[in-house]
């Protein structure tokens, strides 16, 4: 009796002290981190971390305009976090808590300061490109050994569409990226605010749509990897991973990334601290662990997406910080655009087009 009672006593003090254990909440994007990590940062600080993840900045963005996230931290690219820090979602960082910010590499927070003055609220994690990627041998065989690996009328020309359609062909659900894309491909300014302009990427679509599988954000990694599909339009290290779960599962699947030569995007995904985060200090300690140059390295290492940490390079591997579909070269460089925020009422704009593009009505 008397030990029955002691244990449910003991028992109510740990429920009691766990109830009260530091908690940091993380939103991340899905397949972008090595779990390792999350269980290192648990250790080293003996912070309970809830890590959740999510695959579009638009539904980021839904949360942090309408607040009360719960977040500590959250990972939006950088003209999403643009818009963000306009509308007032995020914090300033206190960087006197942030002693690995000299890791930093100042070719990308150059960068990142168009979207954020200063990098007052946010500091790079990772940063990539959107091509597409390739099962070659599957492609070769529909579309002969001259099929157009190299260039955007891959995924956009219906006669290549039509044949792919067969072995499957998934596109990136992202309105921000996609429909740039698409005016990249005709020759008109992928960052063009004009809906009149915008509205041209409907004809890009109309002719492929129906040999489009499914619009999704992060199932093609394993669709890639496994042969269910064989063309995905995606993101660099996404595919990279998709490449390599084919080769661990040895099952003749052969994954490439292509930047196409039309022009590719390139972003920044960026972290920072909700206005209202419940944890800010922990935040930024989860930030300060992630600037830590192994982590970093660990990270980019794992997910093969470059990172804009300098003092992380030494601890990079070769197939990372010497592969130029993760580390751009110079010539890729120059093939890749940006852009920048769509204002609310051009926002909506997309967000109908892409609606109706989907639907494929
Ligand atoms: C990770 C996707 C991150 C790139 N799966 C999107 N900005």
């Amino acid at each position: 009796m008397t030990k029955t009672l002691m244990t449910l006593t003991a028992s109510a003090a740990l429920m009691a002290g766990l109830a009260h254990a530091e908690e940091v909440r993380v939103y991340n994007w899905s397949d972008y981190i090595d779990e390792a990590l999350l269980e290192k940062f648990e250790q080293e600080t003996g912070i309970d971390l809830v890590y959740d993840v999510f695959d579009s900045n638009e539904l980021l963005q839904t949360k942090m305009l309408a607040g009360g996230s719960g977040y500590d931290v959250v990972v939006p690219t950088g003209t999403f976090l643009q818009r963000q820090i306009a509308a007032g979602s995020f914090q300033p960082l206190d960087k006197s808590k942030l002693s690995n910010l000299d890791n930093m590499w100042d070719v990308i927070s150059d960068r990142t300061a168009k979207y954020d003055a200063d990098n007052a609220h946010a500091i790079n994690y990772m940063w990539g490109t959107t091509g597409i990627g390739v099962n070659v041998p599957k492609v070769k065989e529909l579309l002969g050994e001259d099929a157009p690996l190299n260039s955007w009328d891959l995924v956009f020309k219906a006669e290549n569409m039509e044949k792919l359609a067969e072995c499957g062909v998934h596109f990136l659900d992202a309105p921000a990226e996609m429909l740039p894309a698409a005016l990249n491909y005709i020759g008109e300014d992928p960052d063009s605010h004009d809906p009149d302009v915008i509205a041209k990427a409907e004809a890009v679509y109309e002719p492929v749509r129906p040999y489009i599988q499914k619009f999704h954000s992060s199932e093609y990694i394993n669709a890639l990897a496994n042969g269910e599909i064989c063309v995905a339009v995606g993101w660099s290290g996404d595919v990279l991973q998709a490449r390599d779960r084919a080769a661990e599962a040895d099952n003749g699947v052969e994954v490439e990334y292509i930047i196409p030569t039309e022009g590719a995007q390139m972003w920044f995904d960026m972290m920072a601290i909700p206005v209202d985060a419940p944890n800010p200090d922990g935040a930024h300690k989860f930030l300060d662990f992630i600037m830590n140059a192994e982590n970093m390295a660990a990270a980019s290492n794992y997910v093969y997406y470059a990172n804009g940490n300098k003092a992380s390079q030494e601890f990079l591997n070769e197939d990372v910080i010497g592969d130029p579909a993760v580390y751009p070269d110079e010539a890729t460089m120059e093939n890749t655009y940006t852009t920048t925020p769509y204002p609310p009422k051009v926002q909506r704009v997309v967000t109908r087009l892409w609606t109706t593009i989907k639907s494929g009505t």
